[in-house]
């Protein structure tokens, strides 16, 4: 780290890294996405707070952090240290105020705002704000060396023990302080079990020891550091003695500390291995955070592609069902058949056409007369009956996309963001689909005029009219499915077979297959477009908290880059 070029190109990795956690949010609920996301947050902190600002000012002084547990006795330490009451010492708990960060006067400028722990704001007066960072300088401080005394690890308020984990985290080194009475503790180990595993440089200070245990309870806190990896940590032992009316310890109790603090202050290069240390050991712990980080967004591009899927089989599969429903005869029942037959005649189905075709005539002759035509209420009839058949489909469609994300921890989340009606067919489709089919049975009428071009003047062609045919060649593609010559050909069938006959007796047989083709794509794209609309209810849903497929891959391939920066700087 010390060669400029791979500590640059170190730190454009972890610039990049953090970038990359920061675009990737895991908004999807998952077994791993709590875990994901304190790791991505406290990631994200640890590089503002400590690794990214250290290695950008590598001479920035040494910050050596003091933490430990209620009560030890740590701003009474600090205090003692630098020979001034700079922080407030009491029996209250729990204190709640800024933490205070003493230094040498020409060390200032390294401790502004825009350097580490950037999101707490700067003061120069002790305050009861824990999101305030006081700055206390001294000349009693050696430059070079700075110590902030943080709240209790411990600490039975919430936003104290964040704090206090906040601070050591953007920690050179920590002194961390217990007491004979607090030395077993749970909470301090985690912390010192944490340091140890990230080859933090941690002092510790046993604290307000009786002269009669001393022996005792610092062998065993000896060995229970060894145990826990920290054995080559200084351990500094401090006896209870009375404080003076400033509240600090006598000179001499904490002479050993403070002689080893001035010992690394003065030397440099003592200094450099100790930032370097724990530098490291945070560039480290960030590669295994970010992979961390990578598994869950893993997940995350998993989750949403279930969702996706989820979404676009049940339009899809509903978008079959109603093409088989368009073509397998359930149009031609009811009102649709009624009209039909009326239009056609009942009882001779299949008598020759042009007794048909004189029927017509006559027909046509009443509408002329003032009588409804009949062809317009087949229309009418189609419309209505095509309608419901959409509005019906769209509603269970939505009701399975609904019900398939329900049964998924992250849909059912995505659900209950969700308009309320969401697993209904939307508002407008109605509208949308009443649009579609007039809009398709125009374009029926339009391919019968353009077919019809040269047969304009024919009998046939006049005899059913422009109208009539479209109607027919609507009913054709109704009964496509159920097969014209199969053997059970039912009402509906023979109703089909009437439509048949008469547009090929106008059209010939070939031409009337390609204008069923052709009717049925229509109507097949149209009922699509009304589908993509509505799915797209849900699909917006998922793109209001996009997670980009190879997130996750990107992010592991920064964890490879950083390792890779960090043997090359290592080995220089
Ligand atoms: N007599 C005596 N009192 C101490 C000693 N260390 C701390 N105290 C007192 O214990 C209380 C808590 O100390 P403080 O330094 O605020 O602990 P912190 O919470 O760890 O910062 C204060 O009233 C101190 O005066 C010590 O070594 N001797
Ligand atoms: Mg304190």
């Amino acid at each position: 780290m010390s060669d400029p070029g791979p500590q640059n190109e170190l730190l454009g990795v972890l610039v990049r890294l953090r970038q990359g956690l920061v675009d990737h949010s895991l908004p999807y609920e998952a077994a791993d996405a709590s875990v994901g996301r304190a790791e991505r947050t406290a990631l994200i902190r640890q590089l503002d707070d400590y690794v990214i600002p250290r290695l950008v000012q590598m001479d920035a002084p040494l910050l050596a952090v003091v933490g430990g547990s209620t009560g030890a006795g740590k701003s009474t330490l600090v205090n003692s240290i630098i020979g001034t009451a700079v922080s407030l010492t009491g029996v209250l708990r729990p204190t709640t105020r800024s933490p205070v960060l003493v230094h040498n006067p020409a060390d200032a400028h390294w401790f502004g705002a825009d350097r580490l722990l950037p999101d707490l704001e700067r003061t120069d007066r002790a305050t009861g704000d824990p999101g305030a960072l006081q700055l206390v300088a001294t000349e009693n401080l050696h430059p070079g060396l700075a110590i902030l005394d943080a709240p209790d690890v411990d600490s039975v308020e919430e936003r104290n023990r964040a704090l206090a984990a906040q601070l050591l985290a953007a920690g050179d080194l920590w002194l961390f302080v217990t007491s004979a009475a607090r030395y077993a503790d749970q909470v301090p180990w985690d912390f010192l079990k944490a340091a140890a595993e990230r080859s933090t440089a941690v002092a510790i200070v046993l604290d307000r020891t009786s002269p009669k245990g001393v022996r005792e309870v610092s062998s065993h806190l000896a060995r229970m550091l060894t145990s826990r990896g920290l054995g080559d940590s200084p351990l500094f032992t401090v006896l209870e003695s009375p404080v003076d009316e400033d509240g600090l310890l006598p000179r001499e109790a904490v002479a050993p500390i403070r002689d080893w603090l001035g010992s690394l202050a003065a030397d440099s290069a003592a200094r450099t291995a100790v930032v370097r240390k724990t530098l490291d050991g945070a560039v480290v712990a960030v590669g295994e955070r970010t992979r961390l980080v990578s598994e869950a967004l893993r997940t995350q591009e998993h989750v949403a592609g279930q969702l996706r899927s989820d979404v676009t089989k049940a339009y899809a599969d509903s978008l079959a069902t109603i093409d088989d429903a368009i073509q397998d005869g359930t149009m031609l029942r009811g009102e649709v058949l009624a009209r039909w037959q009326e239009f056609v005649g009942t009882g001779e189905l299949l008598k020759t056409l042009e007794d048909r075709v004189g029927r017509i005539r006559d027909r046509l002759f009443n509408m002329v007369r003032g009588r409804p035509q009949p062809a317009e209420q087949v229309t009418v009839a189609v419309e209505s009956g095509l309608e419901t058949l959409i509005v019906e489909h769209a509603e269970s469609a939505a009701e399975r996309a609904a019900l398939a994300w329900r049964s998924l921890p992250a849909g059912a989340t995505l659900l209950e963001g969700a308009p309320g009606d969401i697993d209904r067919a939307s508002r407008e489709l109605r509208a949308n689909a009443e649009r579609a089919v007039r809009a398709w049975q125009s374009g029926v009428l339009e391919l019968v005029r353009t077919e019809g071009q040269d047969r304009r003047a024919t009998a046939r062609f006049l005899a059913f009219g422009v109208n009539g045919l479209a109607v027919a060649l609507m009913v054709v593609i109704f009964v496509q499915t159920a097969g014209l010559t199969g053997a059970e050909v039912g009402v509906a069938g023979g109703s089909a077979v009437v439509a048949q006959k008469i547009l090929e007796a106008v059209f010939g047989d070939q031409a009337v297959r390609r204008l069923a083709e052709a009717a049925r794509n229509d109507l097949h794209h149209r009922v699509a477009e009304l589908w993509t609309h509505e799915r797209q209810r849900f699909l917006d849903l998922l793109d209001a908290h996009p997670v980009s497929e190879g997130s996750a891959e990107r992010l592991l391939e920064l964890s490879r880059e950083l390792e890779d920066v960090r043997w090359a700087g290592s080995a220089t």
